[in-house]
C-alpha cells in the first residue's frame, strides 16, 4: 500500500501524467483489498449494489471453462485462433501473404542451390564460364524483388494504421496497471474501483478447469463487442499487456500511459502473459480477460460498487454528484503542485 500512495504520487508529479490525473487518483482511491474482495463473495457484504443490478440485468455469472477461448495449444504451430478484426486481418495477412512469399522463395533457391550442385560441379563442368554481367538478368533480380515488397507493405503498413486506429468517444476505458507482480484494473468511466488479480497456484487452475500458470482469482471483466480504449501504465518497473489471441500486446511503463482501441467479438475467455521481463516472478502475473454481453458486463459492474453510464437517473444522481465532489480536491492538489 504504501509503494501503492508512492507510485500514485511519482505519476502525479509527473507533468506527462497530469492530464491523465483521473488516472493517477484512481490509483489511491479504491485500494486492492476493497475492491476485490466482492468479487468473492458476492452475497453479503454488497447486497446495496446488488439491489440495484436487480432491475437493469440479472446478477453476474462467471465463465465457465467451456468459454475459454484464447489459449495456447499443445504443440500448436501457428497463431491462436483471433477474436478481434485486427488479429483476424493480421491472420490473414500471414496465411495468405507471407507464409506463401517465404515458401515460394525459400523452394526457389533451393532448386537454384540444387540445380547449380548438380549441373555445375567440377565433373561435369570441366570449363568453367568466364561470364560476369548479364543485364537482363541483374534487372529481374532488383525488380522482382522491390515488387515483392511492395506486394507485402501494402497490407503490413494497413495494418499498422489499423493498430493505432484512434478509440471513438463512447469507447468504454479501462486501465491494466502492471505491479512486480500481479495486474490491477481499473474502469474510470465506471466509479473508478480497481481489480486486483492474481494468478491461481497450479492446483487450484486445474481443480477449475483452467490452464496452469494462465489462470487468475479476479479476471478483467470487459463488455464484447464494444470498443475499449485499453491504457496501460505501471507502478514499478515496465510490464507489457499482451493478449495472444485478442492480438494485442502493448508496454506498461510507470509514469506513462499508454492506450490503444480493443474490441473482441464475442464473449469469452482470453489468456495472456506479462510480455517484458520485469522481475523474479515475471512468468507469474497472467492475465485473463472475460468478455462478456455488453448487459451482463454492467450488472457486473454494479455488483463491484461501480456506476455504468445509462443508469437510471433516480440511481446516479447521488452517487455521481458526490464523487466528483469527493474527487475534486484531490484533482486539483496535484495540478496545482505541478503548477
Ligand atoms: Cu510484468
Amino acid at each position: 500500500m504504501v509503494t501503492t500512495l508512492a507510485a500514485a504520487a511519482a505519476l502525479a508529479m509527473s507533468p506527462q501524467v497530469a492530464m491523465a490525473q483521473d488516472a493517477a487518483a484512481d490509483v489511491t482511491a479504491p485500494l486492492p483489498p476493497a475492491a476485490s474482495a466482492p468479487v468473492i463473495d458476492s452475497a453479503p457484504a454488497d447486497a446495496a449494489a446488488t439491489s440495484d443490478a436487480v432491475p437493469a440485468a440479472g446478477a453476474y455469472q462467471p465463465l465457465g471453462t467451456d468459454m475459454i477461448k484464447g489459449q495456447p495449444v499443445e504443440r500448436g504451430m501457428t497463431f491462436q485462433n483471433q477474436y478481434t478484426d485486427d488479429g483476424e486481418f493480421a491472420l490473414w495477412m500471414h496465411d495468405a501473404i507471407l507464409l506463401p512469399v517465404i515458401t515460394v522463395i525459400s523452394l526457389f533457391v533451393l532448386g537454384l542451390l540444387l540445380w547449380v550442385v548438380v549441373r555445375f560441379n567440377r565433373r561435369r563442368n570441366k570449363v568453367a564460364s568466364k561470364t560476369t554481367h548479364n543485364t537482363f538478368i541483374e534487372v529481374v533480380w532488383t525488380v522482382i524483388p522491390v515488387l515483392i515488397l511492395v506486394v507485402i507493405a501494402v497490407p503490413s503498413i494497413t495494418l499498422l494504421a489499423r493498430q493505432y486506429e484512434t478509440p471513438p468517444a463512447d469507447a468504454v476505458t479501462i486501465k491494466a496497471t502492471g505491479y512486480q507482480w500481479y495486474w490491477g484494473y481499473t474502469y474510470p468511466d465506471n466509479g473508478g474501483f480497481e481489480i486486483v488479480s492474481n494468478m491461481l497456484s497450479n492446483e487450484d487452475a486445474i481443480a477449475n478447469g483452467e490452464p496452469a500458470m494462465l489462470a487468475v482469482d479476479n479476471r478483467m471483466v470487459v463488455p464484447a463487442n464494444t470498443p475499449i480504449r485499453l491504457q496501460t501504465t505501471a507502478a514499478d518497473v515496465i510490464h507489457a499487456f499482451a493478449v495472444p489471441s485478442l492480438w494485442f500486446k502493448l508496454d506498461a511503463v510507470p509514469g506513462r500511459l499508454n492506450e490503444r482501441l480493443l474490441t473482441i467479438k464475442e464473449p469469452g475467455i482470453y489468456y495472456g502473459q506479462c510480455s517484458e521481463l520485469c522481475g523474479a516472478r515475471h512468468g507469474y502475473m497472467p492475465i485473463a480477460v472475460e468478455a462478456l454481453p455488453r448487459a451482463e458486463w454492467e450488472a457486473w459492474v454494479r455488483e463491484q460498487g461501480g456506476t455504468v453510464a445509462g443508469d437510471p437517473v433516480e440511481e446516479t444522481a447521488a452517487p455521481a454528484a458526490a464523487a466528483p465532489a469527493e474527487a475534486a480536491p484531490a484533482d486539483t492538489a496535484p495540478e496545482a503542485a505541478v503548477s
